[in-house]
């Protein structure tokens, strides 16, 4: 990308971006941080001394003993040697004793730790604290007679379920690192992480309903494994939890004879088969039903490894992110304690599936830190219908919220009466990541589902930053809609340049960071390199996110999107974030993607692809309005040359827009590469042939 890609800054925000919303004064008077002023002081003190800001922070948990050197020591500079960071280096801890243990001694025993809300709104549960820790020591004790060791990779591949948690502690418990894969990737993606992380075993369950779709977990753990012993890595163990109940002819006999002492067998199985492997698989119940509830924490070095999560990048082999014990521990509960603003009878419910960074920190550690009470969820926002979501927030009276703009988006498009008739007045903040929020979708979230009395945070991070790096504070920040606004605590942006100078005052560029903070990534699992040239190689001296943003006149950050999902139309540099934006203001549009398209005179031109809304029709005149849309909203420089009519979009399963098959879409190549990651492939061929005659 050439320089002038990121040095200019164009002013073309739209009307409502330059609107401000207070925060709520009810939340100001209890909230950790009561205005923007307390906010800079602290701020100040976390980047100037952290090691006086996140010792005190540190003295809220459990250290077996105390770090042994340099409270952080680090190189972010690759001329310097090579890239390396640790808090905390020699201090003993565990982070499951901290979550749970601690917790418990500290009388929140008797705490709900999670309710559980299954797929089918029937089906449902709660886990205290102190329930909670005898699984976990149980589950310890399983895996520990399975034969894993301290700094043995488990792969965990299971729906939404407490079994889930429950195995990720256990491994932290035992010094195993987990490896959670979304169990919606294939046989194949899961088996490609397996072998890169060197699984001894994997946890999975039977199946699970996924609104009224079922899925057979087991035979794509299955397949996975015949993959990974083929390729000479075999798996050793698979433990099964049994989440369905057996029909009549049900699975293989073996697995009959236990399920009636499995207490969670009441889901209808369908007519779901599993195969069962003698000697390697194990149910669930039957090994826990023989466990001892006692089991000593093993206590790790602050720097030893936690977890690692893969993540796909938009081409290549996927990377193995790897985060220690002691400073994600830090960090991903203070982010959780000051970004939602935890009062400890908060009910908070984050919708993310754990397989993702954002069910790591904050389903799991970040509320579990803090002693909170979590909904876990296993269905999805349309089932059995579009009020899904609002139906749970009633039920449970959750009072932080965290979402995707994506879901958000998506639940637009039905009638406001889905999120009405039911009671949301027990809602106070509501959250959004994964990707920049249009203007619109911030402004219904605000309008619509918090009734304008709930905080908004717009929360930009990253599976590698472990936790929010640039995020508002319910009760002190001001926000602005689509603006992830100011860093969290420890923090240090900068916007740079194609050539590494830093743009001080309003303007665009590559976001980076200065400094390490607690839960940064600490290497890419067995390729160090590829951490270094990655995150730290084309800017020496700062962590680069890979995202562009820019500053407006009063210092707040708008993320623009991933670098690569820019558009250069005749020099002049876009996000399509933005072009995306202009046009999901026109009343007819529910979602919209925007991707750079070759253009003989203008190098590149625009080319969108919009889904409707409910009982829209796609026309020629909805196309010129569209244009003239972006047009006025942007600038002419803006029009987009091509708007082709999408049903669908092509999404991750995380529910990022995959812009780079657009952009295949767009010049008609079918060449499409991995498109493994996608959550449905057939979105793909509808609309190829939707493109329009011209392009
Ligand atoms: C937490 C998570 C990271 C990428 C990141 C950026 C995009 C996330 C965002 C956002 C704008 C936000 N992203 N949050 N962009 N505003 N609030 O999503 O991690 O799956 O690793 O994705 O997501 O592009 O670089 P991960």
């Amino acid at each position: 990308m050439s320089d002038d890609r990121l040095g200019q800054h164009h002013h073309h925000q739209h009307d409502q971006a330059h609107q401000t919303f207070e925060p709520p004064k009810s939340l100001s008077a209890t909230s950790h941080v009561k205005d923007f002023q307390e906010y800079q002081r602290m701020y100040k003190q976390s980047v100037g001394d952290p090691e006086a800001f996140w010792g005190q922070i540190a003295e809220q948990f459990h250290w077996e003993s105390p770090p042994d050197g340099a409270f952080v020591n680090y190189n972010f500079d690759t001329r310097k040697g090579s890239i390396f960071i640790k808090w905390m280096e020699g201090a003993k801890t565990n982070i499951a004793y901290n979550m749970l243990d601690r917790n418990v001694k500290n009388g929140l025993g008797n705490k709900i730790a999670f309710y559980w809300e299954g797929n089918d709104p029937l089906d449902q549960g709660k886990i205290t604290y102190s329930e909670m820790l005898e699984s976990v020591c149980k589950f310890s004790n399983v895996l520990k007679s399975l034969g894993v060791k301290r700094g043995d990779r488990v792969a965990i591949y299971m729906p939404m379920i407490v079994e889930l948690v429950v195995a990720m502690l256990a491994c932290a418990r035992i010094g195993a690192v987990h490896s959670i894969v979304f169990a919606g990737f294939s046989s194949e993606s899961l088996s490609e992480r397996i072998i890169d992380a060197n699984c001894y075993a994997i946890v999975t369950a039977d199946g699970v309903w996924r609104g009224s779709k079922l899925l057979n977990l087991k035979s794509i753990v299955d397949k996975a494994l015949e993959i990974c012993k083929e390729k000479g890595k075999p798996v050793n163990k698979c433990v099964v939890v049994r989440h369905l109940s057996p029909d009549e002819e049900e699975v293989t006999s073996e697995a009959d004879k236990d399920v009636e002492d499995c207490p969670v067998a009441k889901r209808p199985c369908g007519k779901l088969k599993i195969g069962w492997q003698n000697g390697r698989d194990e149910w669930w119940h039957v090994l826990m039903s023989q466990a001892s509830k006692d089991c000593a924490p093993e206590w790790l070095d602050a720097e030893d490894p936690l977890f690692m999560l893969y993540t796909s990048g938009s081409t290549g082999k996927p990377k193995g992110v790897l985060h220690t014990v002691a400073g994600y521990m830090l960090y991903s509960a203070t982010t959780f304690k000051y970004v939602f603003d935890y009062q400890p009878d908060d009910v908070y419910w984050c919708t993310a599936d754990v397989g993702w960074i954002t069910g790591h920190s904050y389903v799991c550690y970040g509320p579990m830190g803090n002693g909170a009470t979590g909904v876990i969820f296993e269905g999805t926002p349309f089932y059995p219908d579009a009020g899904r979501f609002w139906n749970v927030v009633e039920k449970y009276k959750v009072t932080k919220f965290y979402t995707a703009p994506t879901a958000i988006r998506s639940l637009m498009k039905f009638d406001d009466s889905f999120v009405t008739k039911y009671d949301r007045s027990s809602l106070k903040v509501l959250g959004t990541v994964g990707e920049p929020i249009n203007p619109e979708a911030w402004l219904w979230y605000h309008r619509v589902v918090g009734q304008e009395n709930c905080a908004i945070v717009d929360t930009f991070w990253q599976t590698e930053t472990g936790g929010h790096v640039i995020t508002p504070l319910p009760g002190a920040t001001a926000t602005k809609p689509g603006s992830a606004t100011f860093p969290f605590f420890g923090i240090v942006p900068a916007l740079l340049t194609d050539d590494g100078r830093e743009i001080t005052g309003p303007g665009e560029g590559y976001l980076v960071f200065k400094q390490p903070w607690p839960g940064i990534m600490r290497t890419v699992f067995g390729n160090h390199e590829r951490f270094e040239t990655t995150y730290f190689k084309k800017f020496p001296g700062y962590y680069c996110t890979g995202d562009g943003a820019k500053s407006d006149e009063d210092g707040y950050l708008w993320i623009t999107g991933r670098i690569d999902d820019m558009v250069n139309v005749s020099g002049h540099l876009l996000s399509t974030a933005e072009v995306e934006s202009a046009l999901i203001e026109h009343d007819a549009v529910a979602e919209a993607a925007s991707v750079s398209h070759p253009h003989n005179i203008k190098g590149e031109c625009i080319y969108c692809f919009v889904t409707l809304k409910e009982g829209a029709t796609f026309s020629d005149n909805l196309v010129v309005e569209l244009k003239s849309m972006v047009r006025s909203k942007i600038g002419p420089f803006a029009q987009p040359d091509y708007i082709q009519n999408a049903p669908a979009l092509p999404k991750t399963r995380s529910g990022k827009i995959m812009r780079r098959i657009l952009r295949k879409v767009a010049v008609n190549d079918h060449e499409l590469g991995d498109t493994s990651t996608l959550a449905d492939e057939s979105v793909i061929d509808t609309l190829f042939k939707l493109r329009p005659a011209e392009a």
